[in-house]
């Protein structure tokens, strides 16, 4: 499954063997490149040390070197075709994959990809001014890694729409270039991917929260019944996990330049000494964490039923569950809200399923919260970073207008309203922030708020020249 590197767009899916489709597509290319430099990354580069994608397969997939990064090779690249897979879950269970869409599922496969297609460019437009102020050439180039690679990312939704979806997919991919995030008119689908990401701390938050919703998504469309989906997904989470190690590490390494700070100065407060205290990146936590959330949907969903049922989206792991996959008979307890307060009812199992992906999705965010608070313990410090309770400040689902604090305790809004500033990110935390944001572009350098990594990138040192700037 190596890729062709000679046409005009690289491919694994013999694009070549499909003039309409391969024209199609290479008129929307322009407009690809076009959306890029109007709204990709802002600080003019020479040439940067990026990853391509070269095969598909488990071993050597990743090529490296310096790439000019308007020149780098967006493509379609799909896992390798198992002929003899079936659908694992849902009425159509044990029958053949499918090749094609089926007509009744049409329009509910075409939604799904266009609301994942959406997330890919809105990540790019969010993270488009953060060149300007990168802690180091090393953290500047994972930002340029993530942002191509979303790119890349829209390609794959966008050849999925072409190929498939007839004219509606093919104008459904123009919309995706047109909606901007946080635009008054034309904003991104979900909730997040219109939040800002104005600095590094946001940057780290949202590439260990949010693209970590990525990871859980894509997961479950992997298991779709639609064969080239789920070939889709599964490279794109191939790719999606060094996003995910850029906000892992990220945060450790912030955590830790923190923790110094204050074990030298036997302060609790690093904030005076040029890091980032504690109680600010607990409140970035709460807010990454709880936007983050309201993207797998309501607890109690129809629409998730129905896609399970139909086959089009599975849940994280399907094949490994041990129930029968229709979950026809089957309950489950979600979150609900009874006289005011925090509680759980006993629901059809199908209509709780966004509930049962959040549940996956929380245990993984739990991980993070061990790492972080190990550096703490290591260094003898009795603070502890915390994930808030799942019904404060929520957007989305049952726990949506109410007011609970970040332990779960229902409070009036009047309360919430006084106190938030205490959980959330305020103007002048934001402030803080920004003002720690100074580019330090010299090879082996890095920002005051921020230690350095402990590996540079495939098996480089840190003091590699990763990006030269124009
Ligand atoms: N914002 O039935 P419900 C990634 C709407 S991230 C706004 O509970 P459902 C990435 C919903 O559309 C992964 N609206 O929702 C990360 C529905 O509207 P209608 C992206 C929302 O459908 C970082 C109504 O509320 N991929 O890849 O079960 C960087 C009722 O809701 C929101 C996907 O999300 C929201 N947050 O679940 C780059 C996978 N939530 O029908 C990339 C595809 C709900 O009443 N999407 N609504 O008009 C899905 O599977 C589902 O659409 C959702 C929502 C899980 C998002």
């Amino acid at each position: 499954m190596s890729i062709d590197y000679a046409d005009r767009i690289p491919n694994n899916v013999d694009l070549h063997e499909d003039r309409r489709l391969q024209r199609a597509l290479e008129s929307w290319q322009p407009s690809f490149l076009g959306w890029w430099q109007n709204m990709g990354p802002t600080l003019p580069t020479e040439d940067v040390y990026l990853r391509t994608a070269v095969n598909v397969g488990r071993e050597g997939w990743a090529h490296f070197g310096h790439v000019a990064m308007q020149d780098y090779r967006w493509g379609i690249f799909l896992a390798e075709r198992d002929g003899e897979r079936k659908i694992a879950f849902g009425q159509h269970k044990g029958e053949p994959a499918w090749q094609k869409v089926p007509g009744e599922y049409r329009s509910d496969l075409r939604r799904l990809i266009v609301i994942q297609g959406d997330t890919e460019p809105a990540s790019v437009e969010q993270q488009r001014n953060l060149g300007a102020t990168a802690p180091s050439l090393y953290d500047l180039r994972n930002l340029f890694q993530v942002n191509v690679e979303e790119g890349r990312h829209l390609w794959a939704m966008v050849y999925l729409l072409h190929a498939y979806f007839g004219r509606d997919g093919r104008e459904e991919a123009e919309a995706l270039l047109l909606r901007n995030s946080g635009s008054d008119d034309a904003p991104r689908i979900l909730g997040a991917f219109n939040e800002e990401t104005p600095d590094w701390l946001s940057f780290f938050m949202f590439t260990y929260f949010t693209d970590r919703d990525g990871k859980y998504q894509l997961g479950t469309l992997k298991e779709s019944a639609f064969d080239p989906l789920s070939r889709t997904c599964e490279f794109m989470l191939k790719e999606e996990s060094h996003h995910m190690f850029v906000g892992t590490t990220g945060i450790d390494r912030v955590v830790e330049r923190t923790v110094q700070i204050m074990v030298e100065h036997d302060t609790d407060d690093a904030g005076p000494h040029g890091a980032i205290p504690l109680s600010t990146l607990q409140k970035y936590i709460n807010f990454h964490y709880t936007v983050s959330l309201d993207l797998f949907g309501g607890e109690q969903s129809t629409n998730v039923a129905n896609y399970f049922t139909a086959g089009i989206k599975g849940r994280w792991m399907e094949e490994r569950r041990k129930d029968d996959h229709t979950l026809l008979d089957d309950s489950a307890m979600v979150d609900a809200v009874q006289d005011g307060q925090v509680s759980q009812i006993e629901i059809p199992a199908l209509l709780g399923l966004n509930q049962d992906l959040r549940g996956e999705y929380v245990a993984d965010c739990e991980n993070g919260l061990t790492r972080w608070n190990s550096i703490l313990e290591r260094s003898g410090l009795p603070q502890r970073l915390v994930l808030p309770h799942r019904a404060f400040n929520r957007k989305v689902g049952v726990f949506a207008g109410l007011h609970a604090t970040p332990d779960g305790t229902v409070v009036t809004g009047e309360e919430w309203d006084a106190q938030q500033g205490k959980w959330l990110p305020t103007a002048e935390d934001k402030t803080y922030v920004r003002s720690l944001m100074r580019p330090v572009y010299e090879r082996g350098k890095i920002a005051s708020w921020i230690a350095p990594p402990r590996n540079g990138i495939n098996g480089k040192p840190f003091d590699y020249d990763y990006v030269h700037l124009v």
